[in-house]
């Protein structure tokens, strides 16, 4: 059987509930500046998130919720324009330490580390956004803990297309098999489903209801032992946190 050699983990919802309160503050803020009354409340916000990418978030708004805006004759540049900004106070919103990893991924991630487990990311976010949660949550040498960080417009198509996961596993030089994926939504599922990847879901309040059909095991956190997690679709059998051991098991079944 092949081993288990790699994590590949999402970020955005994964490693850290950075949705409502980063990426959604600081697109109302980039609007603000610009003197746009626009303003994405935490349900609206919730509908944009099937729209993956800043600038596609955007684009998609305007076409459904603001056809009456009238378009500037460079939309683009005028798109690209805010998301620079918006990408600017998201960062900086991260250097306040506002936005705490999810709980148990530092736990994990130290122990596949220890453990001689390789790691990755493949994410739709603008690089500087991954680095920036890294170093505020994790130091200035986390970045480093990962073999590829595979983020945004480094691939044509963004999740749910595979692109980006291809990206990830070509420059680890690993198969499918050998590796497990970390996802928070259906875009992501479907886009580390699409490469063969077994994929584990910790879901958050804007994606408990997703369609997460395919998924190896979903659940509500990574939990630790102070805090078990809740199985939401799949299989855990004793496992009351996301360990080495289960991952190996979940692995294990899903090339069975
Ligand atoms: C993340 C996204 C991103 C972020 C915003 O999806 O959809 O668009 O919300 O980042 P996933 P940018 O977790 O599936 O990778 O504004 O930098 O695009
Ligand atoms: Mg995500």
């Amino acid at each position: 059987m092949t081993r288990l050699r790699a994590l590949i983990f999402d970020v955005d919802g994964t490693l850290a509930d950075t949705e409502r309160d980063g990426h959604r503050i600081a697109f109302n803020r980039a609007f603000a500046e610009a003197g746009l009354d626009w303003d994405w409340d935490v349900p609206l916000y919730g509908e944009l998130l099937e729209v993956t990418g800043g600038r596609e978030r955007i684009l998609y708004y305007l076409d459904r919720f603001r056809p009456d805006f009238p378009r500037p004759e460079d939309l683009d540049g005028f798109i690209r324009g805010l998301h620079l900004a918006k990408t600017r106070i998201y960062t900086d919103l991260l250097g306040s330490g506002r936005i705490p990893l999810r709980p148990g991924v530092e736990r994990l991630l130290r122990a596949a580390r220890a453990a001689g487990l390789r790691l990755g990311i493949a994410t739709t976010t603008t690089p500087v956004n991954v680095l920036a949660l890294l170093e505020n949550t994790l130091g200035p040498e986390s970045p480093a803990w990962f073999d590829v960080i595979a983020a945004g417009e480094m691939v044509p198509a963004k999740k749910p297309a595979p692109d980006i996961y291809v990206y990830a596993l070509d420059a680890l030089g690993l198969s499918a098999a050998e590796c497990l994926a970390f996802e928070d939504s259906r875009n992501g599922l479907l886009a580390a489903r699409a490469v063969g990847l077994p994929t584990l879901v910790t879901v958050n309040a804007y994606t408990r209801d997703h369609d997460f059909t395919g998924a190896s095991l979903v659940i509500d956190e990574l939990g630790g032992p102070e805090r078990p997690f809740t199985v939401i679709q799949g299989e855990a059998g004793e496992a009351r946190w996301v360990d080495l051991d289960l991952l190996a098991e979940v692995h294990r079944r899903a090339h069975a």
